[in-house]
């Protein structure tokens, strides 16, 4: 499904993006199916909370900042089920850490137009912490997403660091020590994007994305995806840690 550059290329720098995997007519079904999702059962709130949205937004802007995020669109649209079995998305998704596929989560991070929230520096994994390195998150592309719309911006080859130390605790997402890891500190790419495009990027990969300063929506659907062998970090080996198997078959091998 992937190109062998394609595939060195997510090796090397934790993260590819991927274009065409979707026709016109299945983009514009998850697009409109997704409108109708946000308008019957959306929330809009000002995004993540914790002490990171000092040093990212003016004191004006960190009161004003909108979002909604929503899990499982699936329950509420077909449309949306069917793109956990899509063949272009889950035959890349093998091509990175198959054969046997489990999925995770699919959850909806949309910006509205002035001003959708930005994220902080960050790696996925203490959000989903597992025993492996093989997870990939796969954000999906509704609209197109220039630099101004709050695109995703990576930190190449950052995955290589493995799971990182983060801020944590009730009243803050985790996100990175901003002291440290911040947008005027760290080096990172944005990766701009056209509706339909995906960006696979490893859970250990650190990223961050700004504010939606356009008119327009900004959203975009993370996919998690891991490795059916891989297994959920703290939880006790009785508790169910199954969830869909996407392609292959889930082996009861000893974790
Ligand atoms: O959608 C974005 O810009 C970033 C989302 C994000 O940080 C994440 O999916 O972990």
């Amino acid at each position: 499904m992937l190109t062998e550059e394609q595939i060195a290329a997510y090796r090397r720098d934790g993260y590819v993006k991927v274009e065409g995997l979707f026709s016109a007519d299945e983009l514009e079904a998850l697009r409109s199916e997704m409108g109708r999702v946000i308008d019957e059962w959306g929330t809009e709130t000002k995004g993540w909370v914790g002490p990171w949205r000092d040093r990212y937004l003016t004191q004006k802007e960190r009161e004003t900042t909108k979002a909604v995020f929503m899990h499982n669109p699936h329950f509420y649209s077909a449309a949306w089920g069917r793109v956990l079995f899509h063949p272009g998305l889950i035959g890349s998704v093998r091509d990175l850490v198959g054969p046997s596929i489990q999925w995770h989560h699919t959850c909806l991070h949309a910006k509205p137009p002035a001003l959708g929230t930005p994220f902080p520096m960050h790696q996925d994994y203490p959000f989903y912490p597992h025993d492996g390195p093989d997870f990939v998150d796969c954000l999906l592309h509704l609209d197109d997403t220039p630099l101004d719309s709050g695109a995703l911006c990576v930190v190449t080859g950052s995955h290589t660091n493995g799971p990182m130390e983060h801020i944590t605790g009730p009243e803050t997402a985790p996100h990175l020590p901003t002291d440290e890891y911040h947008p005027e500190r760290v080096d990172s790419v944005p990766i701009q994007a056209k509706a339909g495009d995906v960006i696979f990027f490893s859970y250990y990969t650190i990223h961050w994305s700004n504010v939606n300063r356009t008119d327009q929506w900004r959203r975009s659907v993370r996919f998690g995806f891991h490795n059916s062998e891989m297994r959920p970090v703290g939880k006790e080996p009785d508790e169910p840690y199954n969830n869909i198997i996407v392609a292959g078959f889930k082996e009861n091998a000893p974790a």
